[in-house]
Formats: C-alpha cells, structure tokens, sequence
C-alpha cells in the first residue's frame, strides 16, 4: 500500500492554516493510504522551545489529530524524538545534501532574516531532517500546505542523490534501485495557503507576534468571530468572479477560508456572494468558521485535559513506527558500509 508521512512542528498555537492546510487533509487520507502522521518536535527545536512549552504544544498537536478525525488505532501519531532513526537518517542525509541546496530555501532565508550568522545550524539543516523524516518510511505521498513544496522538492534531490551516490551498493545488496522513492506531495483544494488575518500578502503563521493575524486552535467560539470581523479587507464589495480577486489579496484569502470551510471553489462562493459587502460576507464567514471549528477545539481541549493518555497514544505510536523505520535504518547502514 501506498504510505502518506507528514508532521506538524509543535512550536506554538496552531491555527487556522496548519488546519486547513495539513491536518484536515490527514482525515480522507486514511482511507486508502498507510498513514504515519507525526509531531515533529525536533523541527521545533531549530528555533528556542522552552520545555515545558514543548510539552504542552507536543500534546496539543496530537490531540488536533485525534479531534480532526486521525484514528490512532489504524494510522500511527507519534512524536518525532522517541524514534531515534529520524536523527541518524539525517546525518546521513546532511552528509548527501549540499550547504548551496540549504542555503537557497526560501523559508530559511524567512526565518533567519539578515541575521543568517547567528541562527542554529539545525534551522539551516530542517530540510535535510525532513527528508529524514519522509525517506524513513518510504513514504510515497505528502500532504502539506504550499509553503513546504520547495521543502519538498529537496527531498526528492536528496532521495535522488542518494540512490546515485550508493547505485553500486544499493545493487550489491540486491535492493531496489529506486531504494528511496521519489515522493509526491499532496497540495490541493482552495486553502493551500492561508494569509494572516492582518495581512494579505503574508502566510498566517504560529510565528507572527499578533495574534490578530491568526485564528487559533484554542480560540473560543467569541474569539473566532471577532478576528473574523475584525479582519483587514477592503472597501469594495465582493467581485462576481474569481478574476476579480486578482490585486485584491485580503479578499482573496477570506473567500478562500469560506471556500476551504465550506467545501466549495471561490467561484461558489462568488456566486452567492459576488456584489455583496463585508458586513454580510464577513458575519457568515465567522458563522461557518465557529460552527466547523468549534466542535474539533471542544474535542482537542477535552484531550489535552488526559495528558497521560495523550502520551500513551503517542508511546503506542512510536513502538509502530519504530518498527518500520528500523528496517530502512538496517538497509541504509548496509548501504552506506556501516558495521554492525
Ligand atoms: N498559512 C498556511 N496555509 C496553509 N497551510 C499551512 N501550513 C502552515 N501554514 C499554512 C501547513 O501546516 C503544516 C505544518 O507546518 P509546520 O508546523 O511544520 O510549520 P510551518 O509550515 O512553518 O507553519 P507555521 O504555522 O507557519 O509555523 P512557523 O510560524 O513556526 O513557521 C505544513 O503542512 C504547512 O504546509
């Protein structure tokens, strides 16, 4: 069967865009792939997590999973540090990749801003952790919002290295030459890239100081509807067609959220709405944003109350992916000439 791997960093809140980018897509999925979904609190170390922080937001992005509709029983949650095999893989992988394809990741180039010298090192190697965390599994298929496509482009180059580099003794073990699969990702739908809330033209992100700029996935039903309403759009009404969101990014996004919530294309959602102002369109938006959301944040903050039976989930989870990322680590040792 054909595997699905993706994570989320435990680095903040979650929002909005992590929801509709990533973990509301991990639910269908399941039906007809392997799925291995996983809390990724290596990544969110790159950049400085106070532990008990890191705890706490560990916990919280899986019980989004479990809320969202992930069955722990059938697919496998897991938090990325308790398999070890995810950072011995990336070493191997740090010694495959090249600094020049680092160097050139856009998100990096975000993230470290002018003050590239003094970020960690592990911020520049993310990407090479990453493949790690995909390759590990043999994972075919990638469901991730827009902004980690380059993310995974790398992954590819390195899946592809690899295979190159090591042709001659992926062939005396008599392994298949495509050892690594080339992955494909899985970014679909009308919310591949939410905006902030304050801002048009900039992701919504866990990062971003304003928390204005973002609908939480610990928000109150109160809070989504003001954030909606207080939205930053412009003073015309909604355009009849979807090329008249063109220039206009705020308006853009949110008939994008509506689409994204209601299952819809913008062309829908212009249809009914096209004409109309921001004082209807924005009150139903908040409207269809409690009532989709609200539910899944109720499940998630019951969850999160269990702590101990969160980090059971998550130590069932583990043992199963351990299990299989062992038997990519044995080959990959054999492969590279490590004894044991
Ligand atoms: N704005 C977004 N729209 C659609 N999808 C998004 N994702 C993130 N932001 C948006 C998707 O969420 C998944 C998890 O991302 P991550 O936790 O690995 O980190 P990120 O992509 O760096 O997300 P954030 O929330 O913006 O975190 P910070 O602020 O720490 O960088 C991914 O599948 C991503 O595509």
């Amino acid at each position: 069967t054909p595997r699905v791997f993706s994570g989320i960093q435990p680095s903040g809140d979650l929002h909005l865009g992590n929801y509709l980018g990533a973990i509301r897509r991990f639910v269908p999925l399941q039906q007809s792939y392997e799925c291995v979904y996983c809390v990724v609190d290596m990544h969110a170390i790159t950049v400085w997590q106070d532990p008990n922080d890191l705890r706490r937001a560990t916990r919280e992005v899986a019980a989004a999973f479990i809320a969202a509709g992930v069955d722990p029983k059938s697919s496998i949650i897991f938090n990325q540090s308790q398999v070890s095999q995810h950072a011995e893989l990336a070493w191997v992988f740090n010694c495959i990749a090249r600094i020049g394809w680092m160097n050139r990741m856009t998100q990096f180039k975000d993230k470290a801003g002018k003050n590239s010298e003094n970020v960690s090192l592990g911020l520049l190697a993310y990407p090479s952790l990453m493949a790690a965390d995909i390759l590990l599994y043999k994972a075919t298929h990638v469901p991730v919002g827009d902004d980690q496509k380059q993310h995974l482009e790398l992954t590819r180059d390195i899946a592809q290295k690899f295979n190159n580099d090591y042709a001659a003794s992926i062939g005396e073990q008599g392994l298949d030459p495509e050892f690594f699969p080339i992955t494909e990702p899985l970014i679909a739908g009308p919310a591949t890239r939410i905006m902030s809330l304050r801002d048009g033209t900039r992701k919504m992100s866990k990062s971003d100081p304003s928390d204005q700029s973002r609908i939480s996935l610990l928000d109150d039903a109160d809070a989504i509807a003001k954030k909606i309403k207080r939205a930053t759009s412009d003073s015309e009404p909604l355009p009849e067609t979807v090329e008249g969101l063109a220039g206009r990014p705020e308006a853009d996004n949110l008939v994008g959220i509506y689409a994204a919530l209601a299952d819809l294309t913008k062309a829908d959602v212009l249809a009914q709405y096209g004409g109309q102002g921001w004082g209807t369109f924005k009150p139903a938006l908040a409207e269809l944003a409690v009532a989709q959301l609200s539910p899944m944040i109720g499940e998630m903050r019951r969850l999160t109350d269990d702590p101990a039976t969160i980090d059971a989930i998550l130590r069932d989870g583990a043992e199963r992916a351990s299990v299989l990322a062992e038997a990519t680590m044995a080959e990959v040792r054999r492969i590279v000439g490590f004894i044991r």
